[in-house]
């Protein structure tokens, strides 16, 4: 029997909800590579792109909904009693939280924040943000980002995502390609304090060596009967 679970979620996860993943054909990102035009040096060259894609994002994600996956995580924390659930999500939606879930830990940021590159500061965000923007804080004008992590800036939270993942004894990844670090070496370092692992996808991903188990199907319709599986063993 499993003791703290740790899911680690990608865009696949928010697939069935409607909102397009990266690295699939019809890529977030106008068929550019996320990594070539989501980094800090993109935001410092063109910020005014930046803000306008995720100004964009963030309009056209506000009537999404969770889908059955994220809905069993819910559950899961709910009923499973033989230790904490908690979620490590590299998605910036909020579809976790619109689903219930809690103990969500956003390490590539969110889209409902912006960070004041002056004072460290985080506002949340539900409207445009721009260069114009001055921060409540500082008052400083021009220095507010979205608060999104960018390929060359690091993680949000990964000390608290390294303890989840040396406490784990089962660690679920759903719907990520396993493309970017560090989130791809989750798996392994779970594996390493003894964790089982498992991952739903479409197909076996490239560190698929991590994984133990791999449950191939969409997310919507695989993780709501493996959580069914999980608590029946209580
Ligand atoms: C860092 C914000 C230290 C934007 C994102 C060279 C080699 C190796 C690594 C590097 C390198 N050069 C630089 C690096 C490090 C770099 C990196 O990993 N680059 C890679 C791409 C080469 N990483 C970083 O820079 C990170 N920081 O390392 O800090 C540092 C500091 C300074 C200088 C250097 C290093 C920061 C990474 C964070 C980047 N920001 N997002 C935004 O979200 O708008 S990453 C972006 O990719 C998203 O967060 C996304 O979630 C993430 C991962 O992608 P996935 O979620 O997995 O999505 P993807 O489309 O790839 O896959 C979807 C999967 O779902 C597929 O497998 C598909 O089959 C599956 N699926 C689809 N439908 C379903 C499904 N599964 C189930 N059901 C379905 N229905």
């Amino acid at each position: 029997m499993y003791g703290n679970i740790v899911i680690l979620s990608g865009a696949g996860i928010s697939a069935e909800s409607g909102i397009p993943t990266f690295r699939d054909c019809n890529g977030l990102w106008n068929n550019h590579k996320v990594e070539d035009v989501a980094t800090i040096q993109a935001y410092y060259q063109n910020p005014k792109v930046i803000h306008n894609f995720y100004n964009q994002l963030r309009k056209d994600i506000e009537d999404k909904k969770p889908n059955p996956a994220h809905f069993a995580i819910t559950r899961l924390q709910h009923e499973y009693k033989n230790g904490t659930v908690s979620v490590i999500t590299q998605n910036v939606d909020l579809l976790h939280e619109k689903a219930g879930n809690v103990n969500v830990v956003h390490i590539h940021g969110q889209i409902d924040q912006s960070v004041c590159m002056n004072c460290g500061k985080i506002i949340t965000s539900l409207e445009d943000t721009s260069v114009e923007t001055v921060c409540p804080f500082c008052h400083i004008q021009g220095k507010m980002k979205p608060n999104i992590v960018f390929f060359g800036e690091n993680l949000l939270s990964l000390n608290q995502v390294q303890k989840l993942l040396s406490e784990c004894r089962l660690f679920i990844a759903i719907g990520t390609s396993g493309a970017v670090y560090p989130a791809n070496t989750f798996a392994s370092n779970a594996k390493y304090y003894g964790a089982d692992t498992i991952e739903f996808n479409l197909h076996e991903t490239i560190n698929h060596y991590d994984f133990d188990n791999h449950i191939v199907g969409p997310a919507g319709q695989m993780f709501p009967p493996y959580v069914e599986k999980i608590l029946k063993q209580i």
